[in-house]
């Protein structure tokens, strides 16, 4: 995909004013995204984010692309109703397509949708100092008691079994029976230390079979770099990247944002041996999240919170390794072998975290205590 490519599919956008400029845009790893200049009428300029979708991931855009719209309306409508001052969550907005929907086919049938450019935020690629770890917990938990507001069964599974950690390992012993890309032996260590740590598969995925966890309508991919914060002040605007918002479970969450927010570390440093769980992170991420989410999680749901982390850090480690043993056809690669470098770094995030584990019980009970936000309530069971 060019940046011609992506300037031509602008044109069937309602964007504020011609688009005339394309960049690629950096950040995730799924869709291909870019920042494009759009020329007013008046004189000025007006940023979009264009996007094109993965179909190979996302089969049902049409599915998809829905669930995007009921999430912006029930944030916005939130907003609307929420007289405590508190930030917008509303930020992202979808630009209506020329011919009427949300995105478009171009004559290739590749999927496009466009976003206004949320000015004046950033991302963070690594949480460096604690207000971050702060602002991010608490963005997420925001957002989870927002969604509490839907219907799980009005959303789209987008992409099945997402989180369901016992069948990404099953994946992962296909991938190395069949050994299609000869990798399983160049593997062996990371194989190993996968093994030691397979109890914490069924953790989330047996409560929510058994119905001690609800199914809610949560974000999915809670990670650092789907956060938006301000670009002057020590604060985060909202989270981003809806698209794999779904029913699930809010433990999903804290699980990835125990695993990208606990550490100075990000997935692709390669040095593996700087992994840790920073403690006054930590301290900080679960007293921004119990903040807004002490109110809505169960008992059953808060006792498992501790172990999440180590859980949903085992199920990334599988998934780039399946991905490393199945010759790299998933996330995209700089150079062979990246994959597995980044199992390697999940692996040791996961019995990092695990190492904390007391503490978290420690930390989360005492945040409890000290109550909540504006979603104060008794916590029910
Ligand atoms: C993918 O595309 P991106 O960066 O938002 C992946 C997540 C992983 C993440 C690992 C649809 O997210 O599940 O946790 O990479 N999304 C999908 O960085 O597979
Ligand atoms: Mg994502």
């Amino acid at each position: 995909m060019t940046e011609a490519d992506a300037l031509a599919a602008a044109e069937a956008f309602l964007t504020a004013g011609a688009p005339i400029r394309a960049r690629r845009h950096g950040g995730g790893r799924i869709h291909e995204s870019f920042v494009v200049d759009c020329a007013t009428a008046g004189g000025g300029m007006r940023r979009c984010l264009l996007q094109r979708i993965n179909d190979g991931v996302f089969s049902d855009v049409a599915g998809l692309m829905r669930n995007v719209e009921i999430v912006l309306a029930q944030l916005a409508a939130t907003d609307r109703n929420d007289q405590s001052g508190a930030t917008p969550t509303a930020r992202l907005k979808l630009i209506p397509a020329r011919e009427g929907g949300t995105w478009r086919c171009d004559f290739l049938g590749r999927a496009w949708r466009a976003y206004e450019f949320v000015e004046e935020t950033r991302v963070i690629e690594r949480v460096e100092q604690t207000w971050q770890a702060f602002e991010a917990g608490r963005a997420f938990g925001r957002f989870q008691r927002v969604m509490s507001g839907l219907r799980p069964e009005h959303l789209v599974t987008t992409i099945p079994d997402f989180h369901h950690t016992p069948k990404r390992l099953e994946a992962l012993r296909r991938v190395c029976a069949d050994d299609v890309a000869r990798r399983v032996s160049g593997a062996a260590d990371v194989l190993d230390r996968v093994e030691r740590h397979v109890w914490l598969a069924p953790v989330i995925q047996s409560g929510l079979d058994d119905g001690r966890f609800p199914v809610r309508v949560v974000h999915n991919d809670a990670k650092i770099t789907n956060v938006l914060f301000d670009a002057a002040l020590p604060k985060a605007v909202c989270v981003t990247d809806f698209d794999t918002v779904m029913p699930g479970s809010p433990l999903h969450d804290v699980g990835d944002m125990l695993r990208t927010m606990t550490s100075r570390h990000t997935e692709d440093d390669p040095d593996v041996s700087q992994v840790h769980v920073a403690p006054e992170l930590l301290e900080a991420l679960l007293r921004g999240y119990i903040f807004e989410a002490g109110s809505f999680l169960t008992a059953a749901e808060i006792e498992a919170l501790p172990l999440c982390g180590a859980v949903i850090a085992f199920e990334q480690a599988v998934r780039f390794l399946t991905d490393h043993l199945a010759g790299d056809v998933y996330y995209p690669v700089d150079a062979p072998g990246r994959n597995l470098l980044r199992a390697r770094i999940q692996i040791a995030q996961t019995e990092a975290l695990l190492a904390h584990h007391m503490r978290m019980k420690f930390l989360i009970d005492r945040h409890l205590a000290e109550g909540q936000g504006d979603g104060a309530g008794a916590v029910s069971t």
